[in-house]
């Protein structure tokens, strides 16, 4: 089995320790470290999305696949900044203000950085000002807004509404996510997209990226 063999098969089992030894060994074995992203650590995070989708896993078993993944994005990321690999897209992710739940938030970031995209994550509780801000400062081309709570879902419109008062709404797609949201909810504020699970962001970023 080649290392990339096991480094897929390790983020799928979830097993971070394999991931990481299996990431420095491809590298010291001369694997460009884009392949190692694009060929084995999206594809892997693919198949830990497509099994939560069909519930053949759940959620500890996405925690721990994206554990395995970032801790081989840990050892890749300054060698990708090092040969100047260019994302995919860069994504402003936060949970919206007066909101606390961040699990979902966490896995979504995790997919897409697996998935290719460089992520700027504000966290949770996060206020309209500060999305702004981030998506300026770093020049985001995506803004991912997570809610759990139907008191916070309006924080999503108050924080989409924030981005054309700014000036700003032209500049960035933004997608929104989250237990109580729904694709109807996102149409109603004007979101660009909307996801139901972490899998189903990674095609939702891809897709408003390249439109
Ligand atoms: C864990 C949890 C907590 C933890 C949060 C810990 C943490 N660090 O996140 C704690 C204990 C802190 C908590 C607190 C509260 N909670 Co709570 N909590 C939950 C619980 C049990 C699980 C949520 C979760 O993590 N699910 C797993 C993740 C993986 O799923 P997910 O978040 O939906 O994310 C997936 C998708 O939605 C999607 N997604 C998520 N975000 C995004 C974003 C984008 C852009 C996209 C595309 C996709 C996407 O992808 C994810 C992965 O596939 C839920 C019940 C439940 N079963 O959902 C209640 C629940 C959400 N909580 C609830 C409540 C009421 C509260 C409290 C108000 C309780 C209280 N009285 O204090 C507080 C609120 C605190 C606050 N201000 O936020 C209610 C909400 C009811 C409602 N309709 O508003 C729920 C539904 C429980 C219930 N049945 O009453 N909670």
């Amino acid at each position: 089995m080649s290392e990339l063999e096991k480094l897929h098969e390790a983020v799928i089992e979830g097993d971070w320790k394999a991931a990481a030894a299996a990431t420095e060994a491809a590298i010291a074995a001369g694997v460009a470290p884009l392949l190692i992203v694009t060929g084995c650590l999206v594809p892997a995070m693919d198949e830990v999305g497509r099994r939560f989708e069909c519930e053949e896993y759940f959620v500890p078993e996405m925690l721990l696949s994206a554990r395995a993944m970032k801790a081989s994005m840990a050892i890749v990321r300054p060698l990708l900044v090092a040969t100047g690999a260019q994302p995919i897209g860069r994504v402003v992710i936060g949970t919206v203000k007066g909101d606390l739940h961040d699990i979902g938030k966490n896995l979504v970031a995790s997919m897409l950085e697996g998935g290719g995209f460089e992520v700027i994550d504000l966290g949770a509780d996060v206020a309209p000002e500060r999305f702004i801000e981030a998506a300026a400062s770093k020049n985001a081309n995506l803004v991912a807004l997570s809610a759990l709570l139907t008191v916070t879902m309006t924080s999503m419109k108050t924080t989409i509404d924030a981005f054309q008062t700014a000036g700003l709404r032209d500049k960035v797609k933004i997608m929104v996510g989250g237990a109580p949201v729904t694709q109807q909810y996102a149409d109603s504020i004007g979101a660009d997209g909307y996801g139901e699970s972490a899998g189903a962001a990674v095609a939702l970023a891809r897709k408003l990226v390249a439109a």
